[in-house]
């Protein structure tokens, strides 16, 4: 069915209990709440509707349909908006509990003065719930596991781990009888650093055995939803999968749609207006005559929106589709046109493979060169020593010689320390091939120091590249805190390149702060930081951010020829 009218139903849903949340009047909210129900049961598709079809709705009048109006157009709701930030936060979030809704959280803040989940909780342990007029035939225990589901669907997942379900996923369903194709959509094939939920397209004539089969995988917990074309289901690991059938001949619009982003669609989708066109996730249709001009593949799709095919990396709406326009999108690195790996490590330090085991690996995935790169001193629990590091120097030497089709570097992780200083003096650091420097200690250090700290070690002659540069980890540790424009000037005119940490729980530096450091026309590392040999395939992830970043081939220093790569870090040496 249409989903567009599902979400607007959903949204004057939201704004009716918004509505009595704020002590609005009941009758208004009552008067949403029919109208939501109405345009979720509506026939069309409400992206199809003029002013005047909207009005022709049960129950919506002109202030619902200019609500309507403003959200295809926006994406938002102005008086939503304004309503969502008069409730507090968590009293909204009261209110979503599957088991608890808008009266009852309203209920719950004028008797108990509850405005928060946390507090419902504690009120439900200490039984204050029991005496209550309101709460129906629900249970204290009842909340409680409302409030756990919730908790639990509204995590997000890290890339790694939703990609590899999804990759598991399309090639079980690539194989159901029927199926013409199979593939991710959504946040996971933009690469995004965290999945809210799986989105997978398959293209068949028929659905229904495609419908049976997503619910009948081995790791499938729950069926939420199952419908003729549309099944989403729980996974085992506690994560939302839809699975949506399309006929094949109208794969491209369907992936372009399910794709998003949401805010790159709906750029998409009013240039089709402008054009006498409407875009949905069955097709580019003429508005005049109804008639389909594309749908079939995503580059005619585009084409005939008079764009270029954008890599989905891209469309997060920053300014991808102005740039298509112009002839000036990026032409994105990718996974191939990288030659090495600048920060692996091995059971020297913390790593889990021996040296050889790690450059077996790194020559059986066809790197062209390695550097080898293990913790520095100052990191004491490593217990590195010169003599450990010497000894290593030694036997990366043999084995750059054993290897004929790959060069092996020795390097280093320094640790930068709370002044911007590293380990070693110079003239032992002057023995590294190349030496990787990064914040392991003294997180919370102020935005002054932590600034001064990693400009100092930019400006370190034997500094090549700043590794996990804010150190963040996602979903645990926040970014330090640092006026990074002045880091990436640092960079920029000391000629130290940025590592993108390709380590799914780092993806550091991230895709929203690359343009910033590009615009400095800072030079990158999208290194594995790999320490085992499974590792060494995370690059995926690192190319990910880097494309979701804007970055092509010749920004990235380990897509460089070896030579090139060599007088990158030698130029700035004594
Ligand atoms: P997620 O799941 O939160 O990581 O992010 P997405 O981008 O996968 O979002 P999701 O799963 O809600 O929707 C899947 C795709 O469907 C999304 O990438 C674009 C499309 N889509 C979702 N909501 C809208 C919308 O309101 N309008 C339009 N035009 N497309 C939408
Ligand atoms: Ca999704
Ligand atoms: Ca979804
Ligand atoms: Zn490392």
């Amino acid at each position: 069915m249409a989903r567009l009218n599902e979400e607007v139903e959903a949204l004057l849903q939201e704004y009716s209990d918004l509505i009595l949340l704020t002590g609005g009047d009941a009758y208004r909210a009552r008067a949403y709440e029919k109208a939501a129900r109405s345009v979720g049961g509506y026939h069309a598709d409400v992206g199809e509707l003029d002013f005047k079809g909207l009005l022709e709705i049960p129950g919506v009048g002109k202030s619902t349909a200019e609500k309507i109006t403003e959200y295809l157009a926006t994406g938002r709701v102005a008086a939503l908006e304004k309503l969502r930030a008069e409730v507090p936060p968590g009293v909204r979030e009261i209110m979503a509990i599957p088991t608890v809704g808008p009266r009852t959280a309203v209920m719950l803040h004028k008797e108990l003065g509850i405005s928060s989940v946390d507090e419902l909780l504690d009120a439900a342990k200490d039984e204050r719930l029991g005496g209550l007029r309101g709460l129906g035939d629900r249970t204290a225990e009842n909340i409680v596991h409302g409030i756990e589901v919730m908790r639990q669907s509204s995590g997000r997942v890290l890339l790694n781990v939703a990609l590899e379900q999804a990759e598991e996923v399309v090639a079980e369903l690539a194989g159901v009888t029927g199926c013409v194709r199979c593939a991710y959509a959504g946040s996971l094939r933009r690469m995004r650093e965290t999945i809210g939920d799986i989105d997978v397209l398959a293209a068949a004539e028929d659905s229904a055995a495609l419908m049976e089969a997503v619910a009948a995988l081995p790791y499938v917990a729950d069926v939420l939803v199952r419908g003729a074309t549309k099944t989403s289901v729980r996974t085992a690991k506690g994560m939302q999968l839809d699975l949506r059938v399309v006929p094949p001949e109208d794969w491209g619009a369907a992936m372009v749609y399910f794709t998003g982003s949401k805010a790159h669609n709906i750029r998409l989708r009013s240039r089709a207006v402008k054009a006498g066109l409407k875009l949905s996730e069955y097709g580019l249709f003429e508005v005049a005559s109804g008639e389909k001009i594309a749908s079939a593949t995503e580059e005619e799709v585009y084409e005939a929106l008079g764009l270029p095919w954008i890599p989905p990396t891209l469309r997060e709406d920053r300014g991808e589709i102005d740039a298509a326009l112009g002839g000036e999108l990026p032409e994105p690195v990718t996974e191939q046109d990288i030659r090495g790996d600048l920060h692996v490590h091995t059971d020297l330090t913390d790593g889990l493979a021996p040296l050889e085991q790690m450059l077996a690996a790194a020559a059986d995935r066809g790197l062209g060169y390695c550097a080898v790169t293990d913790h520095a001193p100052n990191l004491a629990m490593q217990r590195m020593t010169d003599e450990k590091m010497l000894a290593q120097r030694q036997r990366v030497r043999a084995l750059d010689r054993h290897y004929k089709g790959m060069r092996v570097l020795h390097g280093t992780e320094l640790n930068i320390d709370p002044d911007g200083g590293v380990d070693w003096p110079e003239d032992f650091l002057a023995g590294f091939d190349l030496c990787v420097a990064s914040i392991h200690s003294h997180f919370g250090a102020d935005r002054d120091a932590q600034t001064r700290r990693l400009i100092r070690a930019c400006e370190n002659p034997y500094v090549h590249i700043i590794g996990h540069p804010t150190t963040r980890l996602l979903g645990r540790r926040p970014a330090v805190d640092a006026d990074f424009d002045a880091v990436y000037a640092a960079c920029a005119r000391t000629g130290t390149a940025l590592e993108i940490n390709a380590s799914p729980e780092r993806l550091d530096l991230g895709d929203e702060r690359i343009p910033a450091a590009r615009r400095h026309g800072v030079r990158f590392a999208v290194n594995t930081d790999a320490h085992s040999t499974v590792h060494l395939a995370n690059l995926r992830y690192g190319i990910g951010t880097a494309q979701r970043g804007w970055l092509t081939k010749d920004e990235v220093i380990n897509t460089w020829p070896l030579r090139r790569l060599q007088s990158f870090l030698r130029k700035r040496r004594p």
